[in-house]
């Protein structure tokens, strides 16, 4: 009896085994070239190759018959393919492009990518390759040695991502940790780095997937999902910028926001009712400090009920928006996705009437319970139900809010378990919440932009999203959620911010001074400074926590908050200009050492990484240690010019600063022009402003493009924007700069001042020929300071 059970047993496992197995590609059965895209069948697997641009490679494998159609949700544009050169040899397929080599080993189907100089990049796993568990997908690599990972999006730890293994399944996971995974956000795409060769791969799946840099194995890293098809972009390099850029060509690119987004922001859990609202506004004004938003969290709703406003808290939120826009204030309420299950509330009615909210297969609603209790949950992927959220989205822009702060929308219901079975239009393709779960932030976004365009199609607004996937970007920027007040966060939120810039997002920052818990002052102080150069610049605080308004730590941190915020300000013209250059190219504004300084190795360093670039012309070393007043820092081959010691500094090395706690280091590179504007107590205050334009050229040319334009509307789509350039010839040996207006099509201050630093008193000044007095040089700092007025096409101005 008792052998025949183990028999038994033994005979289960047996059949369990051999169904649940991993299934590997075998060898090359056929091949053709079909419209541009190469088919290959396989004994356990189709195959497509395809050639998007001589970089960007597709690669779809399936287990099944046919390829499934597919409708990216991270790719919404479709391209025109490239005819690849293809050469059949006896043990291999070579398809060839501009910049790759492919090479597609016959038996077993394994594929390698080749730079044109025989570099190898990237392989498949020798024996493993692509495989397939039922329906997980999976894509096992050959790891190197000094192969480095980055980018996945949101992930805590370290920037390089090598050795530990990532979830994507968008979570709400309040008080994450260094370790903790996974959160808020999901993008599929990493970058890896071998021997400085840069390149990257876009994982195109929604379902819940893993990635695994060499977490438990030295042979290979592997990435997958549980289901879908393994669809991914190969993108080469070798830069890293260049692999950024390519994922911002598929996956998009971020518009223009409004310019009052790149000011400072206040929020609380929650201000409330609309006195206190009107007191915090007139308080930061009375306190001279800078202000453009402030934030209504969950408080301001009627029980909670999306899109409402509480009858006794705000009464006349209309008057109220209008008082606060007078103080230069915008206003951006909160908004969950879940809807009441109030069949009272008018929402709930419509929403029922429109058949917008996602259902049971037995086609009953599906309730889950959040804030307001049981609620039901748009369809985002269904149009109606993105209409039906655009039309209440109009409603609130019309009481005057300036912008929309989605969250709840991983989508979070108390416990995280949306059920699977619950289903989704899916753009027609009608699908569950498991291939929808990780796109659901993207599509309610996605409602919200749809809504700007429809309703208000010359204006721009802002959306601040928490959960997200690939493409986000296009329709709303990142905060990285709820954090708490202690160092490793204040770390976690500086790597958070550079991962997400290197995933495509750049319009990213962190709730300043922690979500959660009670920093002192000296905390805040660094995370306010952090802020300064992070692309969104917002204190938070969640309910029954302390203030975190600059005040709120006395009057010694009072002022230095003040200053760190019109620091900030001051920069807000380079910042914009800056996101102006993001909407054409994609590169992000935040850009970690690994990106703008590939080839040194000090880039990799551990204690590096928290140091980085500021758009193109400012580096960064944010100070993450509450207590110190000293720092080290590692500046790059050249010369760079510290800002606050006002010094010139020799680069390719590290050495030990003064970090005062009033000050972050930051540094301007040689070749370099920055803009800075005038304090203003919020973006606009100062109709005509005056601009500053810090020149450092020691050992490098400056050729530096400014674009203005109104900040808020959509003209400058039709031209209606200005641009100057500064060059400037070294200005040790040469010493000439020219000043060209390039565009004149948008009403700028032309009375610029330009502030050469680091030099030395010239005998003369001529603009345009014409002898200048209207300069001052300062000795000590060997700064000079020149007063231009432009015109024509072109300024010039000589020095004797
Ligand atoms: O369950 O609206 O991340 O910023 O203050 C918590 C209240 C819901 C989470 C957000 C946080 C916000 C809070 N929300």
């Amino acid at each position: 009896m008792k052998k025949i059970f183990i028999l038994l047993l033994f005979m289960m496992n047996i059949s369990v085994l051999s169904s649940d197995d991993f299934k590997f590609i075998g060898k090359l059965i056929d091949f053709k070239l079909n419209d541009k895209v190469l088919t290959i069948k396989a004994e356990n697997s189709n195959i497509e190759i395809s050639i998007l641009f001589d970089n960007i490679i597709r690669l779809r494998y399936t287990n099944k018959e046919k390829f499934e159609t597919k409708r990216s949700y991270a790719i919404e544009q479709s391209f025109e393919l490239l005819t690849p050169e293809l050469k059949n040899l006896p043990d291999e397929l070579i398809l060839s492009t501009k910049e790759l080599e492919i090479k597609i080993k016959k038996n077993p189907v394994r594929i390698s990518f080749f730079s044109k100089d025989g570099k190898l990049i990237n392989a498949d796993d020798e024996s493993f390759g692509v495989a397939f568990d039922n329906d997980e997908v999976r894509s096992f690599k050959k790891l190197f040695d000094d192969e480095k990972f980055y980018g996945l999006g949101e992930k805590t730890g370290e920037l390089n991502r090598r050795g530990k293994q990532f979830v994507l399944w968008n979570t709400d996971h309040p008080a994450f940790d260094w370790n903790w995974d996974p959160v808020y956000v999901s993008i599929p795409f990493f970058i890896g780095i071998k021997e400085k060769l840069a390149y990257g791969i876009f994982f195109d799946n929604t379902y819940k997937s893993t990635f695994n840099f060499g977490a438990s194995s030295n042979r290979f890293f592997w990435f997958g999902a549980e289901k879908g098809e393994m669809d991914y972009y190969f993108i080469y390099g070798p830069d890293v910028k260049k692999v950024v850029l390519s994922y911002s060509e598929l996956t998009g690119k971020i518009e223009l926001p409004p310019k009052w987004a790149l000011g400072f922001q206040q929020s609380k859990w929650s201000y409330y009712p609309d006195s206190e609202v009107i007191d915090i506004a007139k308080k930061f004004r009375r306190k001279n400090i800078p202000l453009d938003v402030i934030y209504l969290d969950i408080h301001y709703m009627n029980e909670y009920r999306v899109f409402s406003w509480d009858k006794n808290r705000f009464p006349e939120p209309k008057k109220t928006l209008a008082e606060l826009k007078d103080l230069g204030i915008k206003i951006i309420p909160i908004i969950d996705p879940g809807v009441k299950a109030d069949k009272n509330y008018e929402v709930t009615i419509k929403g029922i009437e429109k058949d917008v909210f996602a259902k049971y297969p037995d086609g009953s609603l599906y309730q889950g319970e959040v804030w307001p209790s049981w609620s039901y949950f748009p369809d985002f992927t269904k149009k109606e139900g993105r209409e039906f959220w655009g039309e209440n989205i109009k409603n609130m822009i019309d009481v005057g809010c300036a912008g929309f702060w989605n969250d709840m929308n991983e989508p979070a219901v108390w416990g995280q378990n949306f059920p699977d079975i619950v289903q989704f239009d899916d753009y027609g393709f009608k699908s569950n919440h498991k291939k929808i779960h990780n796109v659901y932030a993207l599509e309610m976004a996605k409602a919200n932009f749809e809504a700007f365009n429809k309703y208000f199609p010359n204006k721009r607004f802002f959306t601040l999203s928490r959960a997200g996937f690939s493409g986000i970007q296009k329709y709303a920027a990142n905060w990285t959620g709820d954090n708490v007040a202690n160092e490793e966060h204040l770390r976690l939120a500086n790597l958070m911010c550079q991962g997400m810039s290197l995933s495509g997002q750049p319009f990213i920052g962190s709730d300043v001074g922690g979500f959660i818990g009670v920093p002192s002052s000296r905390l805040y102080i660094r995370w306010m400074q952090l802020g300064v150069f992070t692309p969104f610049f917002r204190a938070h605080s969640a309910v029954n926590q302390s203030d975190k308004e600059p005040w709120s730590f006395g009057d010694e941190t009072e002022h230095i908050v003040r200053h760190i915020i019109e620091l900030r300000y001051q920069l807000i013209p380079y910042l914009y200009n800056e996101f102006y250059n993001t909407t054409i190219t994609g590169l992000p504004i935040i850009r970690p050492m690994i990106m703008e300084n590939q080839n040194d190795d000090n880039s990799y360093n551990w204690d590096n990484q928290y140091q980085f670039f500021f758009g193109e012309n400012i580096l960064v070393s944010p100070v993450m240690s509450e207590n110190e007043n000293t720092k080290r820092i590692y500046l790059p081959e050249g010369k760079w010019y510290d800002f606050n010691k006002k010094a010139v500094i020799d680069g390719g090395k590290s050495f030990l600063a003064d970090v005062p706690l009033y000050q972050i280091p930051f540094f301007i590179k040689d070749g370099s022009a920055v803009p800075f504007g005038e304090k203003q107590l919020f973006v606009g205050e100062k109709k005509e402003e005056k601009l500053t334009f810090y020149i450092f050229s020691e050992d490098k040319e400056v050729n530096y493009k400014f674009y203005f334009d109104d900040g808020e509307t959509k003209d400058y789509r039709k031209g209606s924007f200005s641009q100057i350039q500064i060059l400037s010839e070294n200005m040790k040996k040469g010493k000439k700069v020219l000043i060209k207006i390039l565009k004149n099509d948008f009403a700028f201050n032309h009375k610029i001042s330009v502030v050469f630093v680091n030099t030395n008193k010239p005998e003369e000044i001529l603009i345009n020929n014409k002898k200048c007095d209207n300069y001052s040089f300062n000795s000590e700092l060997k700064e000079l300071k020149i007063d231009v007025e432009l015109s024509g096409k072109e300024n010039e101005i000589l020095f004797k």
